[in-house]
């Protein structure tokens, strides 16, 4: 029989992108989370320790996906899964508007409403969090997030690891640097270097 997707994490991120893979079609057989975790998340049931991961690809299932909010540590764990040998499939949901020109790495997730405009590249292991919106040849990084309701204009560039909290607006042509955090409802209207964290609107690097 065909083996499910195997989810690592089973907090709030896993409910919703277990119920992405669904609406996709795919069946999720586990998840697996930290030791004190619930022991069902959205129905699937829930293994505790990172040793399931190449104990359930021993016992062969080949496809993960790592629903981790965390840039860090999904980062991290998506390593861990891939040294097993499994592929990282994406979680991308049915009610988002990918433009065919888009480029896509593996695991990455894209929640309902959310935008993809024509030619802009999402890496590996990206969030395009509930209604947010990446315009035409924009650049997101590895691992970033870019949270809900989130707007970016044409030809932005977000560098890996990179946080954008709820809300946040950029105009077009601006360059975001990498492990950046953006307070919720910033606006940028000039470039933010590597780093940093910064808040407000304007956006002002704060530290
Ligand atoms: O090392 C780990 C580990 N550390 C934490 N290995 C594994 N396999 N799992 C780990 N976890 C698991 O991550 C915990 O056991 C728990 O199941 C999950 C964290 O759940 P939490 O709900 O705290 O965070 P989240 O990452 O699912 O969601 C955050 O990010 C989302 C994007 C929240 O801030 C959400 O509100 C947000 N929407």
């Amino acid at each position: 029989m065909q083996k499910g997707v195997v989810v690592i994490g089973a907090g709030g991120h896993a409910k919703v992108c277990v119920e992405l893979l669904r609406a996709m079609g795919a069946e999720v057989d586990y998840c697996i989370g930290g030791d004190s975790s619930v022991r069902t998340c959205v129905g699937v049931p829930v293994l505790h320790g990172d040793e399931h991961i190449g104990r359930l690809r021993e016992s062969g299932y080949q496809s993960a996906f790592v629903a981790i909010g965390s840039n860090r540590l999904r980062e991290k764990l998506a390593a861990t899964v891939v040294e097993h040998g499994y592929c990282l499939v994406n979680a991308i949901s049915p009610l988002a508007v990918i433009s065919p020109s888009a480029r896509l790495g593996s695991g990455i997730a894209i929640m309902a409403g959310a935008i993809v405009n024509a030619e802009s590249t999402v890496a590996d292991l990206a969030i395009i969090n509930t209604g947010a919106t990446v315009d035409h040849d924009c650049n997101i990084g590895r691992a970033v997030h870019i949270a809900p309701q989130c707007g970016l204009a044409g030809n932005v560039s977000v560098g890996d690891g990179s946080f954008l909290g709820i809300g946040c607006k950029v105009i077009p042509e601006q360059s975001i640097g990498a492990n950046v955090v953006l307070g919720a409802g910033s606006v940028v209207i000039s470039p933010i270097p590597d780093g940093v964290t910064a808040v407000g609107v304007p956006a002002r690097v704060i530290r």
